[in-house]
């Protein structure tokens, strides 16, 4: 069973190189797939020399700039498809998602689960460190978008995620239309309607401690609208 990993990097040079070091040291068949928007702050580079380091676990897709979070990530899973990994995780640079999840993660997945997400919001779950507003945020967006989307996870917006590979090829990537943080509903809503069995496990989400957040005001209201778009669509649109 192949494992692959993958990471969207923007400024992210204080916590790359840790992160995967702890995700090789797995004890777990894992290949890493950094996709870096070239970061003003030379994370693409330090990619590149981890690459260098370990052939053939590092993978490094470079794009011309800061493109987004959702086409990062369809990057990524169109290389980990190409790769032919069995199990596509993906996570946040910043340490907020634990790697020591990933295990049970996987193990989940052997339970008959087609995405496990790791989850903030089960029994066991937490997030540490995280601003009252930014709480407020995230529950929010989550009781929104679960409401409205009849999402059934109780973390619908966690980019902590494990998928099955043949999850990700039953989707039409490429016609995804939100991007940023947005296209973590959307995704999870498409997995959902195509009948995948989505199950969670908790962790312990440790806010970002090093290198700056890159949510703005706009992703926001673009996720709000990405959740009433989706909502109008499945209220009057055809099955999709
Ligand atoms: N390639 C790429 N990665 C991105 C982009 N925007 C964010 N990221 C990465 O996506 C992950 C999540 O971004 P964060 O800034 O941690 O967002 P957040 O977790 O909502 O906010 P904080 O933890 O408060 O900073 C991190 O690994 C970022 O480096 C982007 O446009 N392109
Ligand atoms: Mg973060």
């Amino acid at each position: 069973m192949q494992i692959a990993v993958i990471i969207p990097t923007y400024n992210e040079k204080e916590n790359l190189e840790r992160l995967v070091t702890q995700l090789l040291a797995l004890p777990l068949p894992v290949a890493v797939i950094v996709v870096d928007d070239n970061s003003p702050d030379g994370t693409g580079i330090i990619a590149e020399r981890l690459a260098d380091e370990n052939p053939g676990r590092i993978h490094v897709v470079h794009r011309a700039g800061k493109l987004g979070l959702g086409t990062a990530y369809i990057a990524g899973f169109h290389q980990a498809i190409a790769l032919h990994s069995d199990l596509v995780v993906t996570m946040d640079a910043d340490f907020s998602h634990p790697p020591s999840a990933i295990p049970r993660m996987a193990e989940k997945i052997g339970d008959g689960y087609d995405l496990v997400i790791g989850s903030r919001y089960v029994p066991g779950g937490q997030a540490v460190e995280c601003t009252l507003p930014r709480k407020i945020l995230s529950w929010g967006a989550n009781a929104f978008a679960r409401i409205m989307l009849g999402l059934k996870a109780h973390d619908a917006t966690a980019g902590f995620r494990c998928y099955r590979r043949e999850v990700l090829e039953s989707i039409d990537l490429d016609q995804i239309f939100s991007n940023g943080y947005s296209f973590l509903m959307e995704m999870l809503y498409k997995v959902q309607r195509k009948g995948w069995k989505v199950g969670e496990v908790p962790i312990v989400f440790l806010n970002r401690q090093q290198g700056t957040s890159k949510i703005s005001r706009n992703e926001i209201y673009r996720a709000l609208y990405t959740v009433l778009r989706l909502a109008k669509r499945r209220l009057l649109g055809p099955a999709e």
